[in-house]
């Protein structure tokens, strides 16, 4: 557990010492607390490990705070320190950030169904006002981040390491993912998935990265990982996290396909982004959710091998759970696929 800001971090960004500060449970990289000062801030210890290149993310973030005032689109603002800089390093060598504080409701796991539209409409919004950025101009902060092929790469290293000794322990689960990857190999849509072209995406979009302000607006945040990748990873995380309601850890729960959700993401996020998609965006779209599923599920994976390195854990065989939760809901988009192409098809058709 990461201790929370002492007073010295806070005086770095010209906060009062005495504010109260309370710890946020949200996300598994960075730690965040909230600092009820005269205007409320959030202070971040960012995770160095994962993003090793921390003052070009910062970089990326101030370009996205600039665009997106001009485009009047709401986002959160950056805090200097008192020495004007955007990272603040502390003896210990943590690395603290701090950021205005968007006052509303953020909820986690999957919302409720009136909320799915709008939600995936936010994140197609957020893409449509970056979509004249030259993507050459961002750092990809994390390298491959939703490269599927390196994710597989990735994951049978870690299966041949086995860092942690725990090859056997996770032999069934090996082998799920294994049947799995060949399903997906065999898509039609597989090909148009590696030729999608490179975009400007958020590349966590999901409801828990969505703030509801008290005038019912939604205003996305999370914006670490928007960089040069792919807008495909953005439909499929948004598929990934609200076709199902259960919780992304829970591997007992059962899961059938949400085909209705499924449409109301499709439509809020091709309604947000409004332009037409590339070519093999649109053929690559039925399969969004089963490739941004399969490639959590095998990251969750990977990380129980190598010994839970990279994703916070409140419990021993939490990632395995992860990937049994992820894997089954992998599972259920492959065999519902006829359904969904059709659904993908009348949806394009509406707009063509
Ligand atoms: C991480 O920390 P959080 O929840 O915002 C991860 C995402 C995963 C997600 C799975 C930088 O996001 O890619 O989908 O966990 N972010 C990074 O819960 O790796
Ligand atoms: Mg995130």
């Amino acid at each position: 557990m990461t201790s929370p800001p002492p007073p010295e971090i806070l005086a770095a960004f010209g906060i009062e010492g005495s504010s109260p500060i309370e710890s946020l449970p949200a996300g598994h990289i960075h730690r965040t607390w909230k600092v009820t000062a005269a205007t409320p801030v959030a202070i971040q210890r960012v995770n160095d490990v994962v993003f090793r290149a921390p003052h070009e993310l910062m970089a990326n973030l101030e370009r996205l705070e600039q665009v997106l005032d001009r485009v009047e689109v709401p986002t959160l603002h950056w805090r200097r320190t008192v020495d004007g800089a955007l990272l603040h390093r502390d003896y210990l060598g943590g690395l603290w950030r701090a950021s205005t504080w968007i006052p509303g409701e953020v909820r986690a796991g999957a919302p409720a169904d009136s909320d799915v539209e709008t939600i995936s409409r936010a994140f197609g919004e957020y893409a449509a006002s970056l979509a004249d950025e030259p993507v050459e101009r961002y750092v990809e902060v994390i390298p491959s981040f939703h490269d599927f092929a390196a994710r597989e790469r990735a994951w049978h290293f870690a299966v041949l390491r086995d860092d942690a000794n725990r090859f056997l322990h996770a032999q069934p689960e090996i082998e799920r993912a294994s049947r799995v990857l060949e399903r997906l190999h065999e898509l039609r849509e597989f090909d148009a998935w590696r030729q999608l072209p490179r975009r400007l995406a958020h590349n966590d979009a999901k409801a828990a990265n969505i703030v509801r302000r008290a005038d019912g607006t939604f205003t996305v945040i999370d914006l670490d990982t928007t960089m040069p990748g792919h807008l495909l990873a953005d439909v499929g995380e948004l598929i990934r996290t609200m076709c199902r309601s259960a919780s992304e850890d829970d591997d007992l729960a059962a899961t059938s396909l949400q085909t209705e959700r499924f449409g109301l993401v499709l439509r809020g996020w091709l309604d947000g982004y409004g332009s037409e998609l590339h070519d093999a965006e649109a053929e690559a779209l039925p399969i969004a959710g089963a490739m941004m599923t399969t490639e959590n599920a095998l990251r969750f994976l990977t990380d129980y091998l190598d010994g839970d390195i990279y994703f916070h854990i409140d419990r021993p065989d939490q990632n395995r759970a992860r990937f049994r939760a992820q894997i089954a809901l992998a599972q259920t988009l492959l065999d519902g696929m006829s359904d969904l192409r059709r659904v993908v098809a009348n949806e394009l058709s509406r707009r063509s």
